[in-house]
């Protein structure tokens, strides 16, 4: 108002100028409007205090006293009582180790109430919630020991009942992250009935416990929203990597995971825009609340950038139904329940754009669980064909296998 009337070279009206300029430059750099808003919350809430985090293993010592009772004959005719909600035993932000993890034995004897295969189960109270944990892996010894440390702490503390599935890709073939999550959990639901199924990136450390490790009943939830990597900040609208989580009808819904993404990228994008085409959205934690730190690491021999990542995402709309949980072949080499986790060593066969492709892809198939019905799995009239006769053909890889 002060400036109206005057010339535009006035010095009033250079002022307004840079002014806008500089709010331009400020407002692309923290990348528009999401940034901006991401940038404010965060600034506003200051209910975390991440300066002073706690120790991950807080608030667990007294569990040890319950030990006895705990390995006691189940079902002496005394219920327990539902956990309450919140748990009590939440401290917010914890600290993260992120060099130089203990070892396995050690990490065992901080964890005494976690059982064989890596379950656990709050020993005072009856859980609401009943989470498998799904790690795509291969190679990464000293990842998974810090995850593991991490991890077991931060999970009782929400007295859940959980368990972690480590999900080994054996062989030199191309990683596939997609399908090794889709093994996980087709493995895990065999195994009991989850409410709710974490894929969980083996590098990823959560830094609050508040982010809950359940699911929303109605939508899948991308957890990992603000990393130390992207300062803490969400990098793109519909970025769903590193941490998710769906229930198993969410899943089912989505036809589970792409099995063709071999190498590094776009898996993730491709399983978001799945959430969308099967109708549902995700839902996210509080930026001030879904903070993890990621383990610095370089990329693996064998897992290198598809290059087909972009055509790929380019068609999942057409691919979507029939490339997923219900065209998923593998072959389960072992099961094993370690003291920390259960270890999964599976063959999911080769790239068949690879190169150096040699021999089929693996033939024998695993019963699906109960849960994961075939009638739930969204599919085309032609893929209906092939199944009358109990067999399925993937148009798209050729791969063949029969449904039991
Ligand atoms: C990003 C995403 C990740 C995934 C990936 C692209 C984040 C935090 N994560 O991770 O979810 O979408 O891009 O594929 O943005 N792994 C092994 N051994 C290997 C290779 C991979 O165990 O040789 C597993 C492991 O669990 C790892 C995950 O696959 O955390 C993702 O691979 P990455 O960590 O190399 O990729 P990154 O950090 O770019
Ligand atoms: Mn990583």
């Amino acid at each position: 108002m002060f400036c109206f009337g005057r010339p535009l070279d006035s010095p009033c009206t250079l002022a307004l100028l840079v002014g806008f300029q500089f709010a331009f430059v400020v407002y692309f750099s923290l990348g528009g409007f999401r940034g901006l808003v991401s940038v404010l919350v965060h600034s506003a809430d200051s209910e975390f205090d991440y300066a002073h985090p706690h120790d991950v293993y807080t608030n667990l010592s007294h569990l040890g006293a319950l030990l006895p009772a705990h390995t006691g004959a189940p079902g002496k005719g005394e219920q327990l009582k539902d956990c309450h909600l919140p748990s009590p035993l939440l401290v917010g932000p914890v600290s993260v180790r992120l060099s130089s993890p203990l070892s396995l034995e050690e990490i065992q004897e901080k964890n005494p109430l976690v059982t064989l295969g890596g379950r656990y189960r709050p020993p005072d109270c009856e859980p609401r919630h009943h989470t498998a944990i799904v790690v795509p892996y291969r190679n990464r010894q000293a990842h998974l020991r810090s995850l593991l440390y991490h991890l077991h702490p931060f999970l009782q503390r929400q007295q859940l009942h959980y368990s972690i599935y480590i999900v080994h890709q054996m062989g030199n073939s191309t990683f596939n992250r997609a399908k090794l999550l889709n093994v996980g959990v087709r493995e895990a639901l065999r195994e009991e009935d989850w409410s709710c199924l974490f894929l969980h990136d083996v590098d990823l450390l959560p830094e609050n416990d508040h982010n809950s490790y359940t699911c929303h009943p109605k939508y899948p939830t991308h957890l990992s929203v603000a990393m130390d990597k992207f300062h803490y900040r969400l990098p793109y609208s519909q970025y769903f990597g590193g941490v998710s989580a769906v229930t198993p009808d969410q899943y089912l819904r989505m036809n589970g995971f792409p099995n063709q993404y071999w190498g590094w990228g776009g898996e993730d994008d491709d399983i978001a825009t799945r959430v969308r085409l099967s109708g549902m959205k995700m839902v996210r934690p509080s930026v001030s609340v879904g903070h993890y730190k990621m383990i610095k690491h370089k990329g693996d021999k064998g897992n290198e950038q598809n290059p087909r990542r972009f055509d790929l995402l380019k068609r999942t709309r057409i691919n979507w139904r029939s490339d997923g949980l219900n065209s998923l072949t593998y072959e389960l080499l072992s099961k094993q329940l370690e003291p920390l986790y259960t270890n999964l060593s599976v063959n999911i066969g080769e790239d068949p754009h690879h190169p150096l492709k040699k021999g089929p892809p693996p033939r024998k198939i695993t019963p699906p669980p109960t849960k994961l019905t075939e009638k739930a799995v969204p599919t085309d009239s032609a893929q209906k064909t092939h199944r009358a006769h109990g067999e399925w053909a993937n148009k798209t890889t050729g791969e063949r296998g029969v449904v039991k």
